[in-house]
């Protein structure tokens, strides 16, 4: 296993390869198996309506990898910053295929989350695109001027080299595949490492409790490197099933109806905030949806009312999934009874998943899809991780007799912005380096929509800053768009807890009342 990387004790090993979870194969194997099995089935779709089967894909990918190859090493990391575009399906396998790791970073973040990226990951390439939203070229320059060992920079859909396929070494199933990023809980980036092993089972996995076949049609809506979209089943899992990706560019109706309309999807995912939308725009909608089979819904809790007008307005089944990039996946199964599906967030992917809820209602897990450690971060694992190896995912849950979970709060110091993962210390830090803050506390606020939007409580040293202001400083910090607050609260000093530390309990509560 790569260094800086904890691997599952032997037995466990054992237990999950005889158990058929581990299969022994290279995360590529997905295309390269469908070229073989049905090289003239569609893969994939692009926002434009262009269209790849799977054995164009495949040979896509092959030129891609024969291109890099020179430049990149095995087990180097490769930082993947791409929109949904057809490059990022290509670049993806491509980099697999020569044994290079993707980084998966979302193309929301910006310079604060880039540069502490590839220096933890020591990344030694790339990938951006042009990109109508942002200068993608611009911010690559500020990275690799903070970081020199990122030696080149592609951008994929205008300079992605091609050659002639050459013969590559394969993989070892075992070792890791790609770095997910974690939603985080401190001041710095967490990498999490997936094996070509367990990777594969997680897309194959959810492909089937989500029934995914070769029928299926998948719209990628949220950003494709996140795991809900990415795996979970999302786009992987629907090329295992041997199915169709359609790609979109963001998850707004008026971008994805269509989409639905052309290429007859059949099933999607999004993060609650976007269901609430699409069910508001369903009913003035145009388009016709009917080809919508299931709406999968994860990433923050979907509350039952919205849940339950999921049917009625847009005419298909809902999922919920409750995921996170560390591994455990829990699904609501297609044949559960309704109030399961409307009320509960689903149950554990695999028999394997061993699930833990301690007293106060904390979710500990570990299994065959479940890192057992964060790269390179020792003493931060210590802390995650119990001795036994469960990792502690700061959920609040409690669990139904037939396995479902409810997820009832959280324990970690995150906020959860609609599925957007914002680690407290992280803009905590960034706001003490405000001159006029002398200190900081960040904590989510109720919201309708959103679930949780952002309060910044600080206490001031100087003249008393706008929200507005705020805002543009940590924007030319490069701190990526989604972490910004939504509300600032100026106070005399911070309420303590009785070992003197601040009270977000506290600072909540004043939000409430
Ligand atoms: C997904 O992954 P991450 O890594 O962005 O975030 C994981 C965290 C979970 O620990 C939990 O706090 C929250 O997001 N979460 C949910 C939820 N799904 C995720 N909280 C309540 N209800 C849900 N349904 O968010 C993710 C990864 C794969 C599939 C789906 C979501």
């Amino acid at each position: 296993m790569l260094e800086g990387c904890v691997p599952w004790p032997a037995e466990l090993a054992q237990r999950y390869r005889d158990a058929g979870y581990w299969a022994g194969r290279p995360l590529d194997r997905l295309i390269r198996d469908g070229a073989e099995r049905h090289p003239d089935r569609i893969a994939l779709i692009g926002t434009d309506g262009a269209r790849w089967t799977y054995a164009e894909l495949d040979a896509w990918i092959a030129r891609a990898a024969a291109g890099l190859a020179p430049s990149i090493a095995p087990r180097e990391r490769v930082l993947l910053q791409l929109p949904n575009i057809p490059e990022f399906v290509a670049v993806f396998f491509a980099l697999l295929r020569i044994g290079a790791l993707p980084v998966l970073a979302l193309p929301a973040h910006r310079e604060a989350e880039m540069v502490p990226l590839a220096e933890l990951s020591e990344a030694v390439a790339y990938f951006i695109a042009d990109d109508e939203s942002f200068d993608y070229r611009a911010l690559a320059k500020t990275v690799t001027s903070a970081v020199p060992g990122v030696r080149q920079v592609f951008v994929a859909n205008a300079d992605l080299p091609l050659a002639d396929p050459v013969p590559l070494p394969e993989p070892d199933p075992s070792d890791v595949a790609l770095f997910l990023l974690s939603g985080g809980t401190t001041g710095t980036p967490k990498l999490i490492p997936r094996t070509h092993d367990d990777y594969s089972y997680n897309g194959r996995a959810s492909a089937e409790v989500s029934g995914f076949d070769e029928s299926t049609v998948y719209l990628v809506a949220l950003p494709a490197s996140h795991n809900f979209a990415l795996c979970s089943p999302g786009l992987l899992g629907a090329f295992a099933a041997g199915g169709t990706v359609v790609l979109a560019a963001d998850p707004s109706p008026g971008t994805v109806f269509p989409l639905i309309e052309r290429d007859q999807v059949t099933v999607t995912g999004v993060v609650p905030p976007i269901a609430l939308l699409w069910m508001d725009a369903a009913e003035f909608a145009d388009e016709d949806l009917s080809s919508l089979r299931l709406l999968q819904v994860g990433g923050a809790k979907l509350n039952a009312e919205p849940a339950a007008r999921v049917r009625p307005t847009l005419g298909c089944a809902l999922q919920q999934v409750f995921g996170m990039a560390e591994g455990l996946l829990n699904f609501t199964r297609l044949d559960d009874p309704e109030d399961l599906i409307v009320e509960t967030q689903g149950r554990p992917l695999c028999p394997d998943d061993e699930v833990r809820v301690l007293a106060n209602g904390e979710l500990l897990t570990r299994g065959p899809y479940t890192l057992r450690g964060y790269y390179r971060a020792e003493e931060h694992n210590r802390r995650s991780f119990t001795e036994d190896g469960f990792y502690r995912s700061g959920d609040l849950v409690r669990q139904l007799p037939s396995g479902h979970l409810v997820v009832e709060g959280r324990l970690k110091d995150q906020i959860n912005r609609g599925g957007e993962k914002i680690p407290a210390e992280e803009l905590e830090n960034h706001l003490l380096a405000h001159p006029a803050v002398h200190d900081a506390a960040v904590v989510g606020m109720a919201d309708e929509v959103m679930g949780e939007r952002t309060c910044a409580f600080l206490v001031v040293n100087g003249p008393v800053p706008k929200l507005r202001e705020v805002k543009a400083f940590l924007r030319d910090r490069g701190v990526a768009e989604f972490k910004l607050p939504d509300r600032l609260e100026i106070l005399d000093a911070f309420p303590l807890t009785k070992l003197g530390k601040v009270s977000k309990a506290d600072l909540s509560r004043r939000l409430a009342g």
